[in-house]
């Protein structure tokens, strides 16, 4: 299993040769090719490897890390290190001094999974500073629960797709339902339904409308509407406008369901500002024309009508806004609850959303409590590392960032997700220790101190599941373990004897026996739930369970059915349209409903003029993140071994640019190298370049150095989205390219270190 789907594996030598997905998947993704030569592709990590400098002066800030050269250790050196440097900075400065956020997607496995391993240990040995949210969610997460009373029971309990392709009308999908995205899954799939249901949808008859400035965004027929990137809330409040002004919105489902409403329409209307929202006010902002608004809105209010909004577009300035502006709109057209129509978040933005959910929990490694209170927004890493002591606003509180001494990396790539390089490199100078675990030479394994070499998911036995899909599944490990890599769960072991809690930390488990003990707790819910279970190596022999589904769910149902039983864990234990809380706040950026915000990053403000193109740094088709960019699939998109950059034909034409040349792609943050692609289904003026091409500096002692190879964060502000939820706002970004007339800098992206022998 892979987050991006099931699959056999044939292997020669120890090496992925092939590899074939499950039969049941009715969609598999090419992503699945990049496994192929991952297990010994000449970027893993061999062995254990420490910092020149860190090894030489110690402990302390350095701004010569993913400049520096490494020097090879042994297993027992490595963990007498790690001990030593572990026990200096809880005696000398506590344990929030350890930053152990360690945000990142790893791999897939309920035991091998290296955040749910790192944070065990990290609580063991006594706490550290914890991140809170995640980069796919930063603002959903936070305006979510105070808008519905949750977040994530809108994906895991979302209107399953077989009930959209039946009752669906018309489905108005803002930020389309990109195929791409529903490749992947945290945690694994066993089947990609969603190609199926549009088609299934459109075959009864049914209207589907992508809005985005990207035609691919929605494969298939569908009515295209391209507005300028960004504005997406705008063209939400206009149809808001024409429901509220022409007696098309539902006055007894707003009253019944929703709180605050009345002070939202006072800004709708433009009683409250002077600005009425209507869709000649969105068609100046963007660009699409106020008939084609106003038709649009009319169309909702006939038939059954879903609203869907794409997390892509949270991630961006005032991310909070989308969701919150789409709720409201579904909550006006009255629909929320009813099969196939209201609202939907997600679809087309990972697997999960529209799958039925698994009713009993699954097979999980518990971790104990953390006795450090605190945490951090997760976005928030540069300014932790560059602010220790500052005060900050979050989520209605006032906090201040710990001076943090070592951070803990295992699963994740910062320079894969994390936005302007150029800050986060000199942010990863400051601490007194990085140590980094991955199966990889990353970038961020690059930039550590101590580097611990990971096996992969295809060298380890582990459970796979994930709570929307009903297959467990017996992850047999198709490769020996490459070189000198471990599990990360055996570094934590030798680590924690080494600290004095190793018995606490394995409860003398194998990691064998870790499985059979899992499986063994989730049989109880699984009986309790009817079902019979076989033992587990019957199951193991057999390679994957059938669990049961909850099929046919229409998201907030039961809340329609009774409001009161069923109410929302909101202080109305309604929909918030209005929150007082948020209002009482008094944020600037976020307002107490939703809220039309002009960014700083788009192509109808100052900045524009100096950097007139909008860049969406979108997820990759070719791979996961910055997983396996190595890999065939990722490799086969690349443009003289450079991340495509896609432009419209005019724009191109315009800079005298051609498909397959190179070009520079920057801004006042920094600038990388790209290939060009021309694709007339861009709205002019928007470009795209998609995340985690490998982060490649010409010169890697310049932190702001041009990326040769294409990664888009080195461009990317670094700065949240509201003082609400601090988001990540990688997503959108002003840039200029120019041709690359200079010599082409080889790819060194892939390329261990200095690796020196003693
Ligand atoms: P991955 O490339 O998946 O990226 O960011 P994330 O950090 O999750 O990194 C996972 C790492 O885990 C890889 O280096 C892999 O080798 C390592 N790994 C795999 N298996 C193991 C293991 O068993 N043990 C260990 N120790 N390591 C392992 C993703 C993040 O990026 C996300 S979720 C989103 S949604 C964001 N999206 C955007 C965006 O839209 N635009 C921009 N500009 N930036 C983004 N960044 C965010």
């Amino acid at each position: 299993m892979a987050h991006w789907g099931m699959f056999e594996a044939e292997t020669v030598g120890g090496e992925v040769t092939a590899v074939h997905p499950f039969s049941g998947d009715a969609d598999p993704s090419p992503i699945l090719a990049n496994a192929v030569g991952s297990v010994r592709h000449r970027s893993r990590i061999a062995g254990p490897a420490v910092r020149r400098g860190w090894l030489e002066n110690g402990p302390g800030p350095s701004d010569a890390r993913g400049a520096d050269e490494f020097v090879a250790v042994g297993w027992d050196e490595l963990t007498g290190l790690l001990a030593t440097e572990l026990r200096r900075v809880v005696d000398r400065h506590g344990n929030r001094a350890i930053y152990g956020g360690s945000y990142g997607w790893s791999s897939p496995g309920r035991f091998h999974h290296a955040q749910s391993q790192v944070h065990r240990f990290l609580k063991m040995l006594g706490g550290y500073t914890r991140s809170e949210h995640s980069y796919s969610l930063g603002a959903t997460g936070v305006i979510m629960p105070r808008v519905v009373g949750t977040h994530w029971k809108m994906f895991a309990r979302s209107t399953n797709w077989d009930v959209i392709a039946r009752e669906t009308d018309l489905m108005v999908c803002f930020g389309g339902v990109p195929l791409k995205n529903t490749a992947v899954n945290d945690g694994g799939t066993s089947n990609h339904p969603t190609r199926g249901a549009l088609d299934a949808l459109r075959t009864r008859g049914g209207r589907i409308v992508s809005i985005s400035p990207l035609a691919d965004d929605l494969h298939g027929e569908a009515e295209r509407l391209a507005p300028r990137p960004g504005t997406d809330v705008a063209i939400m409040l206009a149809c808001g406008y024409v429901l509220a002004s022409e007696g098309l919105a539902d006055r007894a489902f707003l009253d019944r369901y929703t709180a605050g409403y009345d002070k939202f329409e006072d800004y709708l209307l433009g009683r409250a500002d002077g600005v009425p929202k209507t869709p000649a006010w969105a068609a100046q902002l963007s660009g699409l024309p106020a008939e084609t608004i106003a038709d649009l809105a009319r169309r909702m209010a006939k038939g059954r009508t879903l609203i869907t909004v794409t997390w892509s577009l949270q991630r961006v300035r005032h991310g909070e806004q989308a969701p919150w502006a789409g709720i409201t709109l579904a909550a006006m057209l009255g629909q929320i609850g009813l099969p196939g129509g209201g609202f939907g978040h997600g679809y087309g933005s990972m697997n999960e959303p529209g799958l039925a959910p698994v009713p009993y929990p699954l097979p999980t490694l518990f971790q104990g409590q953390n006795p450090v209170s605190d945490s951090i927004p997760v976005a928030a890493i540069s300014d932790l590392l560059l602010n220790p002591g500052q005060q900050y606003d979050f989520d209605g509180e006032h906090r201040t960032f710990p001076d943090i001494r070592l951070v803990y990396w295992a699963g994740g790539n910062p320079f894969h997700h994390h936005q302007d390089i150029g800050r986060l490199r000199r942010a990863l100078g400051r601490p007194d220790t990085i140590v980094v675990h991955d199966p990889y030479w990353t970038p961020m394994a690059k930039h550590a101190d101590i580097v611990v070499p990971s096996t992969t998911s295809l060298e380890r036995d582990d459970l796979s599941c994930t709570r929307n899909d009903p297959l467990l599944v017996a992850m047999h490990a198709a490769a020996p373990r490459f070189a000198d890599a471990r599990h990360d769960y055996d570094t934590f072991a030798a680590l924690a004897t080494r600290l004095g809690f190793g018995e606490l930390f394995t409860e003398g488990r194998t990691a064998r026996q870790w499985l059979e003990h899992m499986y063994g707790q989730w049989r109880g819910f699984v009986e309790a739930d009817g079902a019979d279970v076989p033992e587990f190596e019957e199951f193991w022999r057999r390679g994957h369970l059938r669990m049961r589904t909850e099929e046919g769910l229409t998201l907030f149902e039961d809340f329609r059915a009774d409001p009161e039983a069923n109410a929302l864990r909101t202080p109305s234990g309604r929909i918030e349209i209005f929150s007082s809380d948020i209002d009482g706040f008094g944020y600037d950026d976020c307002a107490g409903h939703p809220t039309w915000y002009e960014p700083e990053e788009w192509l109808g403000g100052e900045r524009a003029r100096e950097f007139p193109l909008h860049l969406i740094a979108n997820q990759p088709k070719t791979r996961l993140h910055s997983q396996l960019d190595h890999g065939a699939t990722s490799q086969a998109s690349k443009v003289q071994g450079r991340e495509p950059i896609r432009l419209h034909p005019d724009d191109a034409a315009e800079r005298g640019l051609a498909a397959g040349q190179v070009v520079r792609v920057f801004n006042d943050r920094g600038a990388c190298l790209a290939g060009v692609v021309l694709d007339d289904g861009l709205l002019p003026g928007v470009v795209q370049l998609s995340t985690g091409a490998w982060y490649d500096p010409l010169d890697p002692s310049d932190p702001n150095s041009l990326c040769v190879h294409g990664n888009p964060n080195v461009l990317t502000a670094d700065v949240g989205t509201s003082s609400l939820a601090r988001g990540c706002t990688g997503q959108h970004v002003l840039v200029q390219v120019e041709r690359f007339d200079g010599e082409l800098p080889p790819i060194r992206a892939y390329d261990p270190p200095v690796v020196r022998q003693r």
